[in-house]
C-alpha cells in the first residue's frame, strides 16, 4: 500500500467514511457508517450536522489508529442543493435545511410566471426543480433577508464540512453547477441571472469556483487533536456532490451512459458540452459539471427513494425488521405483479411519516387509478422497482434522441446496484447492456480524484474502476 485517502461520503439515507488504500488500484475499507436522519429545527426541516459530524470524527479516529502517517488526505462528497452560510468572522449564521423542507413550495412556478418558463434553463441548463439551490435562496430572501445580507460564504454541504475540518471556505465547481445560477461551464456564478432574480450584492457571490482536486488547506489543530489525525494530512475538493464522484467511474466513450442509483436515480452521461436544446429540456435533463469540467447531462429520477421510505412503513408502523435484501427476495417472488408505479409523482417526494405512511401512498396511487396493488411488501416493492426500471429506460431513450448517441452500454452505480432484481428488471427493458459499477461509487469516485490529485494513480484510471 502506497497510500491512503479518506473518502468522506454522505448521502440522504446513510453516511461513511471510507479508507482508500492506494496500491496499483484502490481498495475501499469502511471507518465508520452512520444514519442521517432530518429534524425540524428553527422553523425547518433541517440535516442533523452535529450527529453527521460526530459520525465523521468517529471514521476519523478510527482511521488514525489503524493507517497514522499513511494517510494523505481527505475529502468530502454529499447530495447537493443545500448550504449553510457562514459571517466574515467566521460564525454560522444559517444551519443548513433539507431540500425537503417545504419553504420553496410554488416558487419555480412564480418564477416561470414572472420571468418566462425557460429563463434559468436558458442561462444555466438546470432544469427548475422546486428544491434547487436558486429556489432555496429566493424563499430565505423573501423570509429574512437580512440574514443573506450578512452571509460572507455560502457553503454547500460538502464545502461546509471541509471548512470545519481545515478552515478554508470554498465552493467546488460540481457541486456550484447544480444550484440554478451558475453559469453550465463552470465558469463562475452568473451575475446576470443572480441580479434578475433579486440576489445581487450578496458576498456569497463574490468569490471565484474551486475545481475537483485542489488543495484547500490542513486539517486543523483542533480535529487533530479530537481525532489523532495529523495535521500534515490535506484537505482536498473532491467531486463534491456526490453525482459527480460517481459520474467519474462511467466508462470513457461514446454512448456510455451511468445511473448513479441511491437515494436519487441520477441518469445521464458524460458529454463535451452542455445539452442545451429544446429536445434536451423537453425531456427534463440538466446540464452540470463532470470533475473534469466537461459537461454531465442528467435527469433526476426519484429513484430508491420511494422504497426506502416503504421500508420505514413496514419497520417503523407495523414493527417488521427487512433489510434490503429480503425486501428484494420478496419482490422477486411477488412476479405477479406486473404493476409499474410513477415514481416521479411529486406525491412521492415527501418523506414518510406515521399520519402519511409511505408504502400506504403506494397502494393508493394505484387505487386512484381503479387498480388494486395488495399491499403486502413483495408486491409493493414489485410495483415500485418495476417503476424505477421503466423509468430509467424511458429515460435513456431520450438521452439517445438528445445526444444523437446509441446507448452502448448502461453502467449502474451505487447501492442500487447491490439490488439484482432491479438490475435485471432494467436489461429486460433496455436494448444495450446493463452493467454494474462500483456499489460505493460516490466513495470510490471521490477517493480516486484525491489519488490523482496526490500522483498516486493516472488519470486514465479513474473511468476504470
Ligand atoms: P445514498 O448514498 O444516496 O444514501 P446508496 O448508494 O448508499 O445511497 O444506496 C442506498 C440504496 O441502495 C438503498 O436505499 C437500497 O435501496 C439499495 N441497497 C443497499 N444495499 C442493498 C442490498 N444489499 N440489496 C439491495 N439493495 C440495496
Ligand atoms: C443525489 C443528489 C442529486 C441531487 C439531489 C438533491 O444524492 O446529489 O444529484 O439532485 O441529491
Amino acid at each position: 500500500m502506497k497510500a491512503v485517502v479518506l473518502a468522506v461520503d454522505l448521502g440522504a439515507e446513510s453516511g461513511r467514511v471510507m479508507a482508500g488504500e492506494i496500491s496499483d488500484g484502490i481498495h475501499l475499507v469502511e471507518m465508520s457508517r452512520f444514519l442521517n436522519k432530518p429534524k425540524e429545527k428553527n422553523g425547518h426541516l433541517r440535516w442533523d450536522m452535529e450527529s453527521l459530524w460526530a459520525g465523521i470524527l468517529k471514521g476519523f479516529k478510527t482511521a488514525a489508529d489503524k493507517y497514522g502517517d499513511l494517510i494523505k488526505s481527505i475529502s468530502f462528497d454529499t447530495w447537493a442543493v443545500d448550504f449553510a452560510l457562514i459571517d466574515k468572522d467566521g460564525n454560522i449564521i444559517e444551519e443548513a435545511v433539507c431540500y425537503r423542507d417545504p419553504r420553496t413550495d410554488g416558487l419555480p412556478e412564480k418564477i416561470e410566471q414572472a420571468y418566462g418558463k425557460d429563463f434559468i434553463w436558458q442561462r444555466t441548463g438546470i432544469r427548475n426543480l422546486p428544491f434547487n439551490t436558486v429556489f432555496q435562496l429566493i424563499a430565505l430572501n423573501e423570509a429574512r433577508p437580512e440574514t443573506l445580507k450578512k452571509a460572507d460564504w455560502m457553503l454547500m454541504i460538502p464545502d461546509f464540512l471541509a471548512w470545519k475540518t481545515c478552515g478554508m471556505a470554498s465552493n467546488e465547481w460540481t457541486n456550484a453547477s447544480s444550484t440554478g445560477i451558475a453559469s453550465p461551464s463552470g465558469h463562475g456564478w452568473d451575475h446576470e441571472l443572480i441580479e434578475k432574480l433579486g440576489l445581487g450584492g450578496l458576498s456569497i457571490f463574490d468569490k471565484p469556483l474551486t475545481k475537483s482536486g485542489e488543495i484547500l488547506g490542513n486539517v486543523s489543530g483542533e480535529v487533530a487533536k479530537i481525532t489523532g489525525l495529523s495535521t500534515d494530512v490535506k484537505v482536498l475538493t473532491c467531486a463534491s456532490h456526490d453525482t459527480a464522484s460517481a459520474a467519474a467511474l462511467t466508462p470513457e466513450g461514446d454512448g456510455q451512459v451511468f445511473i448513479s442509483s441511491g437515494t436519487w436515480s441520477l441518469m445521464g452521461m458524460i458529454s463535451d458540452g452542455p445539452l442545451m436544446s429544446q429536445e434536451a429540456k423537453k425531456a427534463l435533463l440538466s446540464n452540470e459539471l463532470a470533475w473534469d469540467g466537461r459537461s454531465r447531462p442528467l435527469k433526476n429520477i426519484m429513484g430508491l427513494w420511494v422504497l426506502q421510505n416503504c421500508r420505514r412503513t413496514w419497520n417503523e408502523e407495523q414493527s417488521a425488521h427487512l433489510d434490503y435484501p429480503e425486501i428484494v427476495e420478496l419482490a422477486r417472488s411477488a412476479n405477479d405483479v406486473d404493476l409499474v408505479l410513477d415514481v416521479d409523482d411529486p406525491v412521492f417526494f415527501n418523506q414518510h411519516t406515521s399520519e402519511d405512511p409511505f408504502a400506504d401512498r403506494v397502494v393508493k396511487w394505484f387505487a386512484d387509478r381503479q387498480v388494486n396493488l395488495p399491499d403486502d411488501p413483495g408486491s409493493v416493492s414489485r410495483a415500485v422497482m418495476q417503476g424505477l426500471a421503466h423509468a430509467y429506460a424511458n429515460t435513456l431513450r431520450e438521452i439517445e434522441k438528445v445526444s444523437g448517441q446509441k446507448a452502448q452500454a448502461v453502467t449502474i452505480l451505487g447501492g442500487g446496484g447491490r439490488n439484482q432484481l432491479l438490475v435485471e428488471l432494467t436489461q429486460a427493458l433496455c436494448d444495450c447492456p446493463v452493467r454494474t459499477g462500483a456499489f460505493e461509487a460516490t466513495s470510490l469516485g471521490n477517493a480516486a480524484i484525491q489519488a490523482y490529485a496526490l500522483d498516486l494513480i493516472k488519470r486514465e484510471q479513474i473511468a476504470s474502476f
